[in-house]
């Protein structure tokens, strides 16, 4: 495990981002974790987390010209990374959309820079990949090419066509790329060396043999 791994998931179990219990997810799945991003809730928070994402961008290195964050969790997650990557030196334009368009002043369902050229999608966790999928939908529309997906956790789970998860489905399907901070497996790894997780391990393990992907 990469250290911006080990701290990333530190935070979000300090922060509640990462909680253990029984959720009922969009898929309808009963999951014993939940990642609720939005608890990254102060500028400590999102400025840690900015960095982490920088870091995880690092190490793959993707090419891209601009990022783009799905209303509405992904707003102030690709505001972080913005944020993160201009102390770095790199002044990358962002935008976001609306959930509703705006008929009034301004108008439209976009904020922010233009959407053009390789577009990098920021966004919080991948499950089933529904998300994923009308955010590339969005950005087409708006004339700019989707060059890859950038989130914070991805679960692992089986998407829609059987062994893949839903990440892999997304990269065999569009071509993009997705980069995760951490996924599953790391959060596992993570459970032999912070007891408040390895309390829940056989639990994750679990739900892992049950909806996780097998490739
Ligand atoms: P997909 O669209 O199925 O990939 O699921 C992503 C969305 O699921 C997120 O944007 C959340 O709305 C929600 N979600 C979480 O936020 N955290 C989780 O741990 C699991 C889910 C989920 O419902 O699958």
């Amino acid at each position: 495990m990469k250290p911006h791994q080990s701290r990333f998931l530190d935070l979000a179990l300090d922060r509640q981002v990462l909680r253990f219990g029984q959720f009922t997810l969009k898929s309808g799945r009963v999951s014993p974790y939940f990642f609720n991003a939005g608890l990254f809730d102060s500028g400590a928070a999102l400025g840690t987390l900015g960095k982490c994402y920088a870091e995880a961008l690092d190490d793959a290195g993707l090419q891209f010209d601009m990022l783009f964050g799905p209303a509405y969790k992904g707003i102030p997650l690709a505001t972080a990374l913005a944020v993160a990557m201009a102390c770095r030196g790199r002044d990358v334009p962002v935008a976001f959309n609306r959930k509703e368009a705006k008929a009034h002043g301004e108008g439209g369902s976009l904020i922010g820079a233009p959407v053009r050229g390789r577009v990098l999608i920021v966004d919080d966790v991948i499950t089933a990949g529904t998300a994923i999928r009308e955010s590339i939908g969005i950005i087409r529309a708006a004339g700019g090419e989707p060059c890859g997906v950038l989130i914070a956790l991805d679960r692992q789970e089986r998407g829609q066509s059987g062994d893949l998860s839903a990440a892999q489905e997304v990269t065999a399907e569009f071509g993009l790329p997705v980069i995760a901070v951490a996924g599953l497996d790391e959060l596992l790894a993570h459970a032999d060396e912070r007891p408040q997780v390895a309390a829940h391990k056989d639990a994750l393990v679990s739900y892992r043999a049950a909806y996780g992907s097998r490739r």
